[in-house]
């Protein structure tokens, strides 16, 4: 337990508002968890999987109606619906408050309250931050234990400090019309009812390090993105940091551990995984910008992982992992996923719970099944992942779901017309969240649905970034993984070849490949991508031309669409922006 005044104080009155009948303190021991997790299998929350398959792994199903975030039922309660902005859903605070208090009154009476301090970042970084969730669920306790780093030591580095953040989640009855995830800025406070899905109850994640600690990094000079980190260690020894934002189900967790193609991996390249989907990045005594992953663990996309697609990330599903909403394969007490190889069910469970086998019409697992690991699981995870001061960034990369429009891969001029990259960013939707219309989207840096304030003043925090970094600021890119023909195929490999086209980022940031100069920005020429080894595949250079084709009609479609986005935003768009964007206009004739 702690002596903080803070801390006390605010557990008495979440206990007063939510009636427990019991308040178990999470010490991070693991002798207390592995009393958990008897208990959340004794009452079927989660079930214990083959241990000789699959050793400390266990599976759980949510309920029906509650498999991905929720974003018509997200909300960021400033107390100026200006500060939210014309992206998020606002509701004064003292309202959401007052609607929040009667759903939580007296609902944890007959239920345990957990009490969850937890460490975003390293313990003793100058990056990190203190959160205590209370939650009524032992799935988020069991959960949030991998994820972030949990307990005593949590409460230890806060000290009597009161910059922390206070997360309030119960289960409720699950019932989705009466579904909030609130968010109060101003109040460092998260409240979270009604689900049990990750994305909306594990309050370190998204609510936390990237919708208030996005706030947090504006009020003191920092950043909270959705981005992967990984270093790509060339064969003389030098690793160059990448940090790169991709919406939700758009390839952040496959990039950070890919695998280098053959040609490569016998050249001497090694790739490093420093995280999967945040990044906390703030400029070092040198001017860099430095990043680290403030997450302990992965909460990864299940459907579709397999030994070719992503081995670290299914080699890091082996041990110590929690599924949730996959197939159950009773034959053998382990689990299936859509894409996990060509094996057989014949008697199994689908993430619903019914009876399930290969032949079923339906898909077996949700499309937004996913799996909880320790990144200690992941065999390339850097040996800098728990670096304090983090590690240096040489290059960011923006990067969607577009079928068309996007090329392979093009360089913003400088860091201004990189900010404009990353705010005219659109991809196609996935199912990471629920309701959302099938279409490109804009997701400015992949941070529509994280962005804790108002999308106009992010992107000029963006700018000031750049200002203060000066010659030292990162250089910013724009990759595309998903260009696809008429047929609707994609026409790059993907993946682990995603490297060749990662390598020539760091070439340019390292100052030795040369580029050419078209209306978007500058791109490589076509050789300049190493497609050594792809001839099965079908790439050619021809290939690689198109894949790298700037198509003008196409894009000043895509200005109609920027300028009505940015409409939106009235006069707080920063003039950088649109200026920009007449440039580009310019530029596209
Ligand atoms: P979140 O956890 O939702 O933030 O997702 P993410 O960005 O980490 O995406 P993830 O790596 O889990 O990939 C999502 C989906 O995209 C999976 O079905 C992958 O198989 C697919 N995918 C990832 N990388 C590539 C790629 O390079 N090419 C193609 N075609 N598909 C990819
Ligand atoms: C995402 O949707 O971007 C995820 C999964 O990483 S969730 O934790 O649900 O947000
Ligand atoms: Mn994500």
């Amino acid at each position: 337990m702690t002596a903080n005044k803070n801390v006390l104080n605010w557990i008495e009155e979440v206990k007063s508002l939510t009636n427990p009948d019991k308040i178990v303190w999470i010490d991070g021991s693991e002798a207390q968890i592995e009393k958990l997790r008897e208990e959340a299998v004794d009452e079927g929350v989660i079930k214990p999987l083959n241990q000789e398959k699959l050793p400390g792994c266990y599976i759980h199903r949510t309920a029906l109606n509650d498999v991905a975030r929720v974003e018509h039922r997200t909300f960021i309660c400033s107390k100026k619906e200006e500060d939210a902005g014309p992206t998020n859903n606002w509701c004064a605070p003292d309202e959401m408050y007052g609607k929040l208090r009667k759903l939580f009154n007296g609902v944890m009476k007959g239920r345990t309250m957990y009490v969850i301090p937890f460490c975003m970042g390293p313990i003793g970084s100058k990056l990190s931050k203190v959160g205590v969730e209370v939650t009524d669920s032992v799935y988020v306790v069991l959960n949030m234990v991998i994820m972030a780093r949990c307990g005593d030591e949590a409460l230890e580095f806060l000290g009597d400090s009161d910059d922390w953040v206070r997360g309030l989640h119960s289960t409720g009855e699950l019932d989705d019309e009466n579904r909030y995830i609130t968010h109060f800025p101003e109040d460092n406070a998260i409240w979270s009812i009604n689900s049990g899905y990750g994305g909306n109850v594990l309050l370190g994640k998204k609510c936390f390090a990237l919708r208030i600690a996005s706030c947090q990094g504006r009020k003191e000079g920092w950043m909270a993105e959705h981005m992967l980190i990984l270093g790509i260690e060339k064969p003389d020894g030098k690793t160059t940091y990448i940090a790169a934002a991709f919406p939700s189900q758009c390839g952040k967790t496959n990039l950070a551990m890919l695998i280098p193609p053959e040609s490569y991996k016998k050249a001497g390249y090694k790739v490093w995984c420093v995280g999967d989907d945040i990044a906390w990045l703030r400029q070092g005594d040198d001017g860099r910008l430095w990043a680290i992953n403030p997450e302990t663990g992965f909460f990864g996309v299940a459907p579709g992982t397999n030994m070719k697609s992503n081995p670290n990330a299914l080699i890091s599903t082996q041990k110590n992992t929690i599924f949730a909403n996959v197939v159950h394969n009773l034959d053998d007490n382990t689990v299936w996923w859509e894409g996990l190889n060509k094996e057989r069910v014949s008697n199994g469970l689908d993430w619903k719970g019914n009876p399930w086998n290969s032949d079923s019409p339906e898909k077996g697992a949700h499309t937004n099944g996913r799996f909880t690991s320790h990144v200690s699981n992941c065999p390339c995870i850097s040996p800098e992942y728990d670096n304090p001061a983090g590690v240096p960034i040489s290059a960011i990369v923006f990067g969607g779901r577009r079928a068309k429009t996007a090329p392979l891969v093009y360089q913003a001029f400088d860091w201004e017309h990189g900010v404009f990259v990353g705010s005219i960013m659109g991809s196609e939707t996935t199912s990471a969240a629920i309701g959302l219309a099938a279409g490109v989207r804009r997701d400015p840096m992949a941070m529509l649905p994280f962005c804790g304030y108002n999308m106009a003043d992010y992107w000029r925090h963006w700018l000031d970034m750049g200002k203060k970094l000066g010659k030292n600021a990162p250089k910013i890119f724009n990759v595309n993984w998903f260009r696809s023909n008429e047929d609707g195929n994609f026409i790059w490999p993907g993946y682990g070849d995603n490297l060749r086209v990662l390598d020539w980022i760091v070439e340019r940031v390292n100052g030795k490949a040369g580029a050419v100069e078209t209306a978007i920005g500058y791109e490589p020429k076509p050789e300049d991508i190493n497609i050594e080894g792809l001839e099965e595949d079908g790439i050619t250079l021809e290939r690689v031309t198109e894949l790298l084709q700037v198509d003008k009609a196409l894009w000043k479609e895509d200005v109609n669409g920027i300028k009505q986005f940015y409409t939106k935003f009235g006069d707080r768009l920063p003039e950088e922006l649109r200026e920009q964007l007449s440039d580009l206009e310019k530029r596209l004739v």
